[in-house]
């Protein structure tokens, strides 16, 4: 992408009631545009990066075993008096009418929809398990929509869910996601450490929060330091192994890991000194079994193999997308701006062209850019004739992992200068050199 041809709105000025440094920097470097409280706009710049965590949270679920489907954000109102969640629900719900005088809302989540779908079409135990998940945007009217996209009111959630002939069969499905979330996070370069949150009235110990550790978090967390160097699952790991599944949720669980809601001062002080950490976090992703909850009251019943109907053993699996924007920032970033990890920049590389009216100089920074997209690379090459401060103050500001910086004196020794954004290491190379460690090749 050539910048002279993209629209890349970065602003010095900030909205006062941008308090935290990823709704500042999300502003500053045109990636989203508030369009109402708690309502965003995702500028070409935030939408790139929204794209590619929905695409490793796509790949990560796909490879765990569940599968892509999409249902509407607006439901009726009538599958939600079934469940008993229509009044319970509250405030936090979009409630409209149509005009036909049919009670609909915006949904805030889907158990009810994909139970509605379940139950039309799924009889029997062999169909299962059975996991569907899809992307799609939310509804919750929050009390105080802020931090920008991180507490919005329309938001962009994977929910994915679950069905099981038995609880046991469902504590497996669970696990499945677990070990899944860790890999994907793990993906976008941040590490989101499992914690145990309140299950609800189904009771058990089956739900988990995951949060990643950052200064802005809106929870407080305590855990034992540990828990942070337990590797991902990993690619190659096998979904279908159930004593591996067990083993990844129980590695992580065994050691302290809470927030201030589920806090035990005693079991944290029981931690040595030394591997106690107390951060604040953010909450990315938070999975729950809830057994029959939806199933009961909505009558998704399969046969059973010994010729029984059962109401079918539910959880379902959220993960904040949209969110995951924000949070990734406040995890990775300096004094000039944000610090891409490589999986989910908006480009891998951005090339500055110092002097574009100079032929030689024009002609080594679009052979960069023509070699470097030719390898797959996603490039943003600025080729505008704005001044050199401003050109790597923006580059800065949005944070792509590799700069190549071409300019006349380096042309005339036949090297450009590469610089990591994440380190700021900058070596001048000849271009092929540069490109050779951009591709790893
Ligand atoms: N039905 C369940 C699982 S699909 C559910 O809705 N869970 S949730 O309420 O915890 O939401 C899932 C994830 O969505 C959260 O972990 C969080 O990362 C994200 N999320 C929730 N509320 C918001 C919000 N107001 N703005 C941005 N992201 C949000």
């Amino acid at each position: 992408m050539r910048l002279s041809k993209f629209f890349l709105p970065v602003s010095k000025d900030v909205p006062a009631n941008a308090e935290i440094v990823s709704h500042k920097l999300m502003l500053r470097a045109g990636m989203i545009r508030q369009n109402g409280a708690g309502i965003y706009s995702w500028l070409p710049l935030g939408f790139l990066v929204l794209k590619k965590i929905e695409q490793i949270v796509r790949e990560e679920m796909n490879r765990a075993g569940a599968i892509e489907m999409l249902m509407p954000t607006l439901q009726q109102a009538d599958l939600w008096r079934e469940s008993g969640r229509y009044d319970a629900y509250g405030e936090e719900m979009l409630r409209i009418t149509d005009r036909g005088g049919r009670d609909m809302l915006y949904g805030p989540t889907n158990e009810e929809v994909i139970t509605d779908i379940f139950r039309a079409y799924v009889k029997s135990y062999k169909a299962l398990p059975l996991n569907l998940y899809h992307q799609q945007w939310k509804f919750r009217d929050e009390v105080r929509p802020r931090f920008g996209v991180m507490r919005g009111r329309e938001f962009y959630m994977k929910d994915a869910y679950s069905f099981d002939v038995d609880e046991a069969a469902a504590r497996v499905s669970y696990q499945r996601m677990f070990a899944a979330y860790l890999n994907t996070f793990d993906r976008m370069g941040i590490t989101a450490i499992p914690m145990q949150a309140d299950p609800g009235p189904i009771g058990g110990d089956l739900s988990h929060e995951f949060l990643i550790l950052a200064t802005s978090g809106e929870s407080a967390v305590f855990c034992d330091k540990a828990v942070l160097d337990v590797p991902p699952p990993g690619r190659d790991f096998d979904f279908d192994d159930e004593a591996a599944l067990a083993a990844e949720m129980d590695k992580r669980t065994r050691y302290y890991a809470a927030t201030d809601e589920k806090h035990d001062e005693a079991a944290y002080n029981a931690i040595p000194e030394a591997s106690r950490v107390e951060a604040r976090g953010i909450e990315v992703g938070h999975i729950f079994y809830f057994g029959t909850k939806y199933s009961d009251p909505m009558k998704a019943e399969v046969q059973t193999a010994d010729g029984n109907l059962a109401e079918i053993h539910g959880g379902s699996y959220g993960i904040g997308v949209s969110r995951l924007v924000g949070a990734i920032i406040e995890a990775s970033h300096d004094e000039n701006g944000i610090i891409w990890p490589d999986n989910v920049a908006p480009f891998h590389v951005g090339i500055i062209s110092m002097k574009p009216d100079d032929a030689a100089c024009a002609a080594v920074a679009d052979a960069a850019y023509a070699k470097l997209t030719t390898a797959g690379k996603d490039v943003l090459y600025d080729e505008t004739s704005d001044r050199a401060g401003p050109k790597f103050g923006r580059m800065e500001l949005i944070g792509l992992p590799w700069q190549i910086t071409i300019g006349p004196r380096g042309v005339k020794e036949g090297k450009v200068e590469l610089k990591r954004r994440a380190t700021g290491e900058k070596q001048d190379l000849t271009l092929d050199a540069a490109i050779a460690k951009i591709t790893g090749a």
